[in-house]
Protein backbone atom coordinates (compact mmCIF):
# COMPACT_ATOMS: atom_id res chain seq x y z
CA UNK A 1 0.00 0.00 0.00
CA UNK A 2 1.34 3.39 -0.76
CA UNK A 3 2.08 5.94 1.53
CA UNK A 4 -0.52 8.67 1.24
CA UNK A 5 0.48 12.24 1.97
CA UNK A 6 0.06 14.12 4.98
CA UNK A 7 -3.39 15.42 4.72
CA UNK A 8 -2.92 18.73 6.83
CA UNK A 9 -0.43 19.63 4.43
CA UNK A 10 -2.02 18.67 1.41
CA UNK A 11 -4.60 20.99 2.54
CA UNK A 12 -2.85 23.52 3.55
CA UNK A 13 -1.36 23.79 -0.11
CA UNK A 14 -4.99 23.40 -1.34
CA UNK A 15 -5.73 26.64 0.44
CA UNK A 16 -2.70 28.03 -0.87
CA UNK A 17 -3.51 27.41 -4.68
CA UNK A 18 -7.03 28.45 -4.17
CA UNK A 19 -6.28 32.17 -2.88
CA UNK A 20 -3.27 32.57 -5.60
CA UNK A 21 -5.18 31.14 -9.09
CA UNK A 22 -8.53 32.74 -10.28
CA UNK A 23 -9.18 30.35 -13.05
CA UNK A 24 -10.26 26.80 -11.95
CA UNK A 25 -12.33 23.71 -13.41
CA UNK A 26 -14.34 21.29 -11.41
CA UNK A 27 -14.19 17.61 -12.65
CA UNK A 28 -15.94 14.54 -12.14
CA UNK A 29 -15.19 11.18 -13.37
CA UNK A 30 -17.11 9.11 -16.03
CA UNK A 31 -20.70 8.49 -15.83
CA UNK A 32 -20.43 10.52 -12.58
CA UNK A 33 -22.11 9.27 -9.65
CA UNK A 34 -23.96 11.28 -7.03
CA UNK A 35 -20.53 11.47 -5.06
CA UNK A 36 -18.09 12.67 -7.81
CA UNK A 37 -20.98 14.75 -9.54
CA UNK A 38 -22.27 16.83 -5.57
CA UNK A 39 -18.81 17.26 -4.48
CA UNK A 40 -17.18 19.00 -8.19
CA UNK A 41 -20.68 20.74 -8.28
CA UNK A 42 -20.72 21.97 -4.10
CA UNK A 43 -17.10 22.98 -5.05
CA UNK A 44 -18.11 25.20 -8.17
CA UNK A 45 -20.30 26.77 -5.93
CA UNK A 46 -17.93 27.29 -3.20
CA UNK A 47 -15.35 28.66 -5.48
CA UNK A 48 -18.29 31.52 -7.10
CA UNK A 49 -18.73 32.61 -3.90
CA UNK A 50 -15.14 33.68 -4.27
CA UNK A 51 -15.99 35.77 -6.69
CA UNK A 52 -13.20 32.63 -8.66
CA UNK A 53 -13.88 31.72 -12.25
CA UNK A 54 -15.19 27.87 -12.23
CA UNK A 55 -16.52 25.59 -15.06
CA UNK A 56 -17.57 21.97 -14.42
CA UNK A 57 -16.15 19.01 -16.52
CA UNK A 58 -18.27 15.70 -16.88
CA UNK A 59 -18.23 13.41 -19.85
CA UNK A 60 -22.35 13.15 -19.31
CA UNK A 61 -24.96 14.19 -16.67
CA UNK A 62 -27.50 11.22 -15.74
CA UNK A 63 -30.83 12.29 -15.53
CA UNK A 64 -31.47 11.71 -11.66
CA UNK A 65 -28.68 14.07 -11.19
CA UNK A 66 -30.40 16.94 -13.36
CA UNK A 67 -32.15 18.90 -10.27
CA UNK A 68 -28.64 19.79 -9.16
CA UNK A 69 -27.68 23.50 -9.00
CA UNK A 70 -25.24 24.58 -11.46
CA UNK A 71 -26.38 21.54 -13.66
CA UNK A 72 -26.76 23.23 -16.73
CA UNK A 73 -23.12 24.61 -16.06
CA UNK A 74 -21.95 20.90 -16.50
CA UNK A 75 -19.88 20.22 -19.80
CA UNK A 76 -17.56 17.93 -21.35
CA UNK A 77 -16.11 20.52 -23.79
CA UNK A 78 -12.86 21.90 -23.47
CA UNK A 79 -12.71 25.88 -22.88
CA UNK A 80 -10.35 27.87 -24.87
CA UNK A 81 -8.26 28.54 -22.18
CA UNK A 82 -8.08 25.40 -20.70
CA UNK A 83 -3.95 25.28 -19.91
CA UNK A 84 -4.30 28.24 -17.51
CA UNK A 85 -7.20 26.34 -15.56
CA UNK A 86 -6.54 24.03 -12.45
CA UNK A 87 -8.35 20.85 -12.27
CA UNK A 88 -9.57 19.52 -9.31
CA UNK A 89 -10.89 16.31 -9.07
CA UNK A 90 -13.82 14.39 -7.41
CA UNK A 91 -13.72 10.73 -6.30
CA UNK A 92 -11.21 9.94 -9.34
CA UNK A 93 -8.86 7.42 -7.94
CA UNK A 94 -6.85 7.23 -11.59
CA UNK A 95 -6.96 9.17 -14.41
CA UNK A 96 -8.72 6.71 -16.56
CA UNK A 97 -11.62 6.86 -14.37
CA UNK A 98 -12.75 10.55 -16.55
CA UNK A 99 -13.26 8.42 -19.38
CA UNK A 100 -13.93 11.08 -22.44
CA UNK A 101 -12.49 13.98 -20.71
CA UNK A 102 -9.00 12.70 -20.11
CA UNK A 103 -7.06 14.04 -22.69
CA UNK A 104 -8.90 17.65 -21.98
CA UNK A 105 -7.96 17.09 -18.23
CA UNK A 106 -4.14 16.26 -18.11
CA UNK A 107 -3.63 20.03 -20.39
CA UNK A 108 -5.00 21.80 -17.27
CA UNK A 109 -1.90 24.12 -15.32
CA UNK A 110 -2.42 21.61 -12.02
CA UNK A 111 -3.82 18.89 -11.37
CA UNK A 112 -5.30 18.98 -7.63
CA UNK A 113 -6.80 15.40 -6.47
CA UNK A 114 -9.77 15.58 -3.66
CA UNK A 115 -10.48 11.85 -3.31
CA UNK A 116 -11.24 9.32 -0.29
CA UNK A 117 -10.63 5.82 -2.54
CA UNK A 118 -7.59 3.41 -0.62
CA UNK A 119 -6.17 2.54 -4.58
CA UNK A 120 -6.00 6.44 -5.32
CA UNK A 121 -3.01 6.82 -7.69
CA UNK A 122 -1.79 10.00 -6.51
CA UNK A 123 -1.83 11.60 -10.06
CA UNK A 124 -1.57 15.17 -8.75
CA UNK A 125 0.27 17.93 -7.59
CA UNK A 126 -1.84 18.32 -4.54
CA UNK A 127 -3.27 14.87 -3.13
CA UNK A 128 -5.50 15.28 -0.49
CA UNK A 129 -6.96 11.33 0.35
CA UNK A 130 -9.08 10.76 3.19
CA UNK A 131 -9.63 7.43 3.34
CA UNK A 132 -12.25 7.84 6.21
CA UNK A 133 -14.18 10.21 4.37
CA UNK A 134 -17.63 8.48 3.56
CA UNK A 135 -17.98 10.36 0.61
CA UNK A 136 -15.84 13.02 -0.86
CA UNK A 137 -18.50 15.26 -0.01
CA UNK A 138 -17.32 15.44 3.16
CA UNK A 139 -14.08 17.00 2.09
CA UNK A 140 -15.78 19.60 0.24
CA UNK A 141 -17.72 20.45 3.40
CA UNK A 142 -13.93 20.99 5.17
CA UNK A 143 -12.81 23.20 2.61
CA UNK A 144 -15.88 25.04 2.51
CA UNK A 145 -15.51 25.39 6.27
CA UNK A 146 -11.67 26.63 5.57
CA UNK A 147 -12.01 29.00 3.05
CA UNK A 148 -14.73 30.77 5.36
CA UNK A 149 -17.78 30.47 2.85
CA UNK A 150 -21.03 29.45 4.88
CA UNK A 151 -23.02 27.24 3.43
CA UNK A 152 -26.10 27.76 1.43
CA UNK A 153 -28.92 25.51 0.17
CA UNK A 154 -26.86 25.16 -3.27
CA UNK A 155 -23.79 23.75 -1.63
CA UNK A 156 -25.54 21.78 0.63
CA UNK A 157 -28.21 20.21 -1.59
CA UNK A 158 -24.63 19.10 -3.77
CA UNK A 159 -22.75 17.61 -0.54
CA UNK A 160 -26.16 15.79 0.84
CA UNK A 161 -26.65 13.90 -3.01
CA UNK A 162 -23.04 13.61 -2.53
CA UNK A 163 -23.25 11.96 0.73
CA UNK A 164 -26.71 10.06 0.99
CA UNK A 165 -25.37 8.36 -2.24
CA UNK A 166 -22.12 6.84 -1.24
CA UNK A 167 -22.92 5.93 2.18
CA UNK A 168 -25.84 3.77 0.50
CA UNK A 169 -28.66 6.40 2.45
CA UNK A 170 -26.41 6.20 5.18
CA UNK A 171 -26.53 2.10 5.88
CA UNK A 172 -23.24 1.55 4.75
CA UNK A 173 -20.45 0.91 7.26
CA UNK A 174 -18.31 3.75 5.71
CA UNK A 175 -21.14 6.02 7.77
CA UNK A 176 -19.45 7.95 10.59
CA UNK A 177 -20.58 9.95 13.55
CA UNK A 178 -19.10 12.64 11.56
CA UNK A 179 -20.65 11.83 8.67
CA UNK A 180 -23.95 12.59 10.57
CA UNK A 181 -22.57 15.41 12.15
CA UNK A 182 -22.02 16.96 8.48
CA UNK A 183 -25.29 15.93 7.24
CA UNK A 184 -27.23 17.67 10.41
CA UNK A 185 -25.43 20.65 9.36
CA UNK A 186 -26.69 20.82 5.93
CA UNK A 187 -30.11 19.59 6.61
CA UNK A 188 -29.85 22.93 8.86
CA UNK A 189 -29.74 25.12 5.88
CA UNK A 190 -33.09 24.17 5.03
CA UNK A 191 -32.76 21.74 2.21
CA UNK A 192 -35.61 19.34 1.35
CA UNK A 193 -34.03 16.23 1.52
CA UNK A 194 -37.11 13.73 0.91
CA UNK A 195 -37.25 16.47 -2.47
CA UNK A 196 -33.63 15.20 -3.04
CA UNK A 197 -33.86 11.40 -2.31
CA UNK A 198 -37.43 11.29 -4.39
CA UNK A 199 -35.21 12.38 -7.38
CA UNK A 200 -31.87 10.01 -6.63
CA UNK A 201 -34.19 6.93 -5.96
CA UNK A 202 -37.73 6.69 -6.87
CA UNK A 203 -37.92 8.99 -10.39
CA UNK A 204 -36.72 5.95 -12.77
CA UNK A 205 -37.87 5.73 -16.05
CA UNK A 206 -40.19 2.25 -16.07
CA UNK A 207 -38.17 0.62 -18.61
CA UNK A 208 -35.50 0.25 -15.95
CA UNK A 209 -37.63 -2.38 -14.45
CA UNK A 210 -37.40 -4.86 -17.61
CA UNK A 211 -33.46 -4.01 -17.45
CA UNK A 212 -33.77 -4.85 -13.93
CA UNK A 213 -35.60 -8.04 -15.11
CA UNK A 214 -32.98 -9.32 -17.20
CA UNK A 215 -30.63 -8.44 -15.06
CA UNK A 216 -32.19 -10.57 -12.10
CA UNK A 217 -32.76 -13.42 -14.85
CA UNK A 218 -28.93 -14.13 -15.07
CA UNK A 219 -28.15 -14.33 -11.53
CA UNK A 220 -25.89 -17.07 -10.55
CA UNK A 221 -24.48 -17.92 -7.43
CA UNK A 222 -21.11 -19.52 -6.40
CA UNK A 223 -18.47 -20.56 -4.05
CA UNK A 224 -21.30 -22.34 -1.89
CA UNK A 225 -23.58 -19.52 -2.45
CA UNK A 226 -21.42 -16.82 -1.02
CA UNK A 227 -20.35 -15.39 -4.28
CA UNK A 228 -23.95 -13.66 -6.50
CA UNK A 229 -23.13 -12.41 -10.10
CA UNK A 230 -24.87 -10.66 -12.46
CA UNK A 231 -24.59 -9.52 -16.22
CA UNK A 232 -26.02 -6.45 -17.62
CA UNK A 233 -25.34 -6.94 -21.77
CA UNK A 234 -25.78 -4.33 -24.55
CA UNK A 235 -28.21 -6.26 -26.04
CA UNK A 236 -30.24 -6.18 -22.40
CA UNK A 237 -29.56 -2.52 -22.27
CA UNK A 238 -30.89 -2.31 -26.01
CA UNK A 239 -34.08 -4.63 -25.45
CA UNK A 240 -34.76 -2.42 -22.64
CA UNK A 241 -34.55 0.77 -24.05
CA UNK A 242 -32.52 2.76 -20.97
CA UNK A 243 -28.47 3.76 -20.72
CA UNK A 244 -26.07 2.55 -18.94
CA UNK A 245 -26.71 5.33 -16.20
CA UNK A 246 -30.01 3.38 -15.08
CA UNK A 247 -27.95 0.16 -13.89
CA UNK A 248 -25.86 1.69 -10.81
CA UNK A 249 -28.12 0.15 -7.85
CA UNK A 250 -28.38 -3.38 -9.70
CA UNK A 251 -25.80 -4.93 -7.75
CA UNK A 252 -27.43 -4.18 -4.18
CA UNK A 253 -30.43 -7.30 -5.36
CA UNK A 254 -27.01 -9.53 -5.37
CA UNK A 255 -25.05 -7.91 -2.02
CA UNK A 256 -28.54 -8.67 -0.15
CA UNK A 257 -29.16 -12.07 -0.82
CA UNK A 258 -29.02 -14.19 2.64
CA UNK A 259 -25.48 -15.84 2.61
CA UNK A 260 -23.91 -13.73 -0.30
CA UNK A 261 -20.65 -12.20 0.80
CA UNK A 262 -19.21 -10.91 -2.54
CA UNK A 263 -21.26 -9.54 -5.05
CA UNK A 264 -20.50 -8.80 -8.94
CA UNK A 265 -22.19 -7.12 -11.72
CA UNK A 266 -20.68 -7.22 -15.33
CA UNK A 267 -22.29 -4.59 -17.43
CA UNK A 268 -21.22 -4.53 -21.06
CA UNK A 269 -19.59 -1.30 -22.35
CA UNK A 270 -18.29 -0.93 -26.50
CA UNK A 271 -15.30 1.06 -26.46
CA UNK A 272 -13.27 -1.10 -26.24
CA UNK A 273 -15.55 -4.25 -26.51
CA UNK A 274 -15.44 -5.44 -22.47
CA UNK A 275 -16.75 -4.85 -19.50
CA UNK A 276 -17.19 -2.70 -16.74
CA UNK A 277 -17.02 -4.73 -13.45
CA UNK A 278 -18.42 -3.83 -10.00
CA UNK A 279 -17.97 -5.63 -6.97
CA UNK A 280 -19.48 -5.33 -3.64
CA UNK A 281 -17.97 -7.00 -0.19
CA UNK A 282 -20.16 -7.30 2.90
CA UNK A 283 -16.68 -9.28 4.32
CA UNK A 284 -14.49 -6.90 3.39
CA UNK A 285 -12.05 -8.75 5.85
CA UNK A 286 -12.39 -12.11 4.15
CA UNK A 287 -12.27 -10.48 0.47
CA UNK A 288 -10.99 -7.42 0.16
CA UNK A 289 -12.71 -6.48 -3.53
CA UNK A 290 -10.40 -3.72 -3.47
CA UNK A 291 -7.28 -5.76 -3.83
CA UNK A 292 -9.13 -8.16 -6.50
CA UNK A 293 -10.59 -5.01 -9.00
CA UNK A 294 -6.66 -3.67 -8.42
CA UNK A 295 -5.54 -7.32 -10.26
CA UNK A 296 -7.55 -6.12 -13.28
CA UNK A 297 -6.40 -2.89 -13.25
CA UNK A 298 -9.01 -1.27 -11.47
CA UNK A 299 -9.13 -0.42 -7.47
CA UNK A 300 -11.66 1.64 -5.18
CA UNK A 301 -12.55 0.24 -1.61
CA UNK A 302 -12.02 -2.63 0.37
CA UNK A 303 -16.03 -2.93 0.33
CA UNK A 304 -16.73 -1.68 -3.05
CA UNK A 305 -14.54 -1.45 -6.07
CA UNK A 306 -14.62 -1.49 -9.55
CA UNK A 307 -12.51 -2.18 -12.59
CA UNK A 308 -12.85 -2.39 -16.40
CA UNK A 309 -11.80 -5.65 -18.32
CA UNK A 310 -11.36 -6.24 -22.50
CA UNK A 311 -12.98 -9.45 -23.81
CA UNK A 312 -16.53 -11.68 -23.77
CA UNK A 313 -18.50 -12.70 -20.72
CA UNK A 314 -17.64 -15.87 -20.47
CA UNK A 315 -13.61 -15.40 -20.42
CA UNK A 316 -13.81 -11.81 -18.34
CA UNK A 317 -16.08 -13.83 -15.66
CA UNK A 318 -14.41 -16.43 -15.32
CA UNK A 319 -10.94 -14.62 -14.45
CA UNK A 320 -12.91 -12.63 -12.57
CA UNK A 321 -14.59 -15.39 -10.73
CA UNK A 322 -11.31 -17.29 -10.22
CA UNK A 323 -9.67 -14.22 -8.62
CA UNK A 324 -12.51 -14.33 -6.34
CA UNK A 325 -12.00 -18.13 -5.43
CA UNK A 326 -8.46 -17.81 -4.79
CA UNK A 327 -9.05 -15.08 -2.53
CA UNK A 328 -11.02 -17.43 -0.68
CA UNK A 329 -8.85 -20.55 -1.06
CA UNK A 330 -5.63 -18.32 0.56
CA UNK A 331 -7.69 -18.35 4.25
MN1 LIG B 1 -17.05 8.46 -3.57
Amino acid sequence: MTNLPNATQEIKKLLVLIKKHSKFVAVAHECPDGDSLGSALAMACVLRKLKKDVLILSDMVPEKYRYLPLIKDVSAKAPADIKDRVALLFDIPTLDRLGAIETTVKKCFSLVNVDHHLSNRLYGAINWIDTKASAVGEQVFELAKKLGVPLDKDIASCLYTSIVTDTGKFEYANTTPRTHRITAELLATGIKHQEITEQIYENYPKEKLALLAGALSSLKLECDGRVAWMAVTQELLNRSGVTIEWTDDIINFARGIRGVEVAVVFKEVCDPAGFRISFRSRKPEVVDVNTIARTFSGGGHKAAAGCNMVGGLQSVSQKVLGEIRNAYNAR
